[in-house]
């Protein structure tokens, strides 16, 4: 494993939404995330076209990122919130339609289990539309417990329903203006 620099550590976010102008949404969060001075987004994935999990019709676009971060896990989640909040997230539905979900999936080789955070994500290794955008910015990581990421998602195999698209998703073009009828 690729060690951070000094002070800093390496953890993965996956981001996910399925309502509105989903490259748009992808794009204001990863800038939100950058802009605070404690997060530094150091790799963005393909954006991924997925069929939704739950009950959800509409298909999601899922990216994973990853940052350097002086925040410990739990002002990292509370930063991943304030980035849902920040675009208009109303949590109405369990697994129901959103702007944008900001999730924290893997924290170095932490783990951690408290009330309001879980490391690993519960539900990561369940996922392919979580697994596959997170391997292509943690090539050669480990979970915690030493399985490689490659053979999780060999184990889910066959994967349908997870699509890369292109890399609409980056800190340099930010495609115009907020979509119509938008609070963000
Ligand atoms: N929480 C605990 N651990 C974590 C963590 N590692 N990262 C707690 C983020 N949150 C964590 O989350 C509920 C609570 O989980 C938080 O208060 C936090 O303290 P939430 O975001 O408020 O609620 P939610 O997202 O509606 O529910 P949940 O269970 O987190 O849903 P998921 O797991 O986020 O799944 N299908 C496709 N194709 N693509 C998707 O991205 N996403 C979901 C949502 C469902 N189906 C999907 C997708
Ligand atoms: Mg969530």
């Amino acid at each position: 494993m690729r060690q951070p620099p000094a002070g800093r550590e390496v953890a993965f976010l996956g981001l996910g939404g399925n309502m509105s102008d989903r490259i748009y949404y992808l794009n204001r969060a990863v800038r939100f995330l950058d802009a605070d001075p404690e997060v530094e987004i150091d790799d963005i994935s393909s954006v991924y076209q997925t069929e939704p999990v739950g009950p959800s019709e509409d298909p999601f676009y899922n990216v994973a990122v990853r940052v350097l971060t002086r925040l410990s896990p739990l002002r990292l989640l509370r930063a991943c919130q304030q980035v849902e909040d920040l675009l208009g997230r109303v949590r109405t539905v369990r697994w129901g339609p959103r702007t944008i979900d900001v999730d924290v999936l893997l924290y170095g080789d932490r783990v951690i289990t408290t009330s309001t955070l879980t490391v690993p994500h519960p539900e990561l290794t369940g996922r392919a539309f979580a697994m596959v955008p997170l391997l292509e910015v943690a090539t050669g990581w480990q979970l915690p417990d030493g399985r490689s990421l490659a053979s999780v998602i060999a184990d889910l195999a066959p994967i349908e329903g997870v699509q890369a698209i292109g890399r609409q998703v980056s800190l340099e073009d930010l495609p115009d203006g907020p979509p119509e009828g938008s609070q963000a």
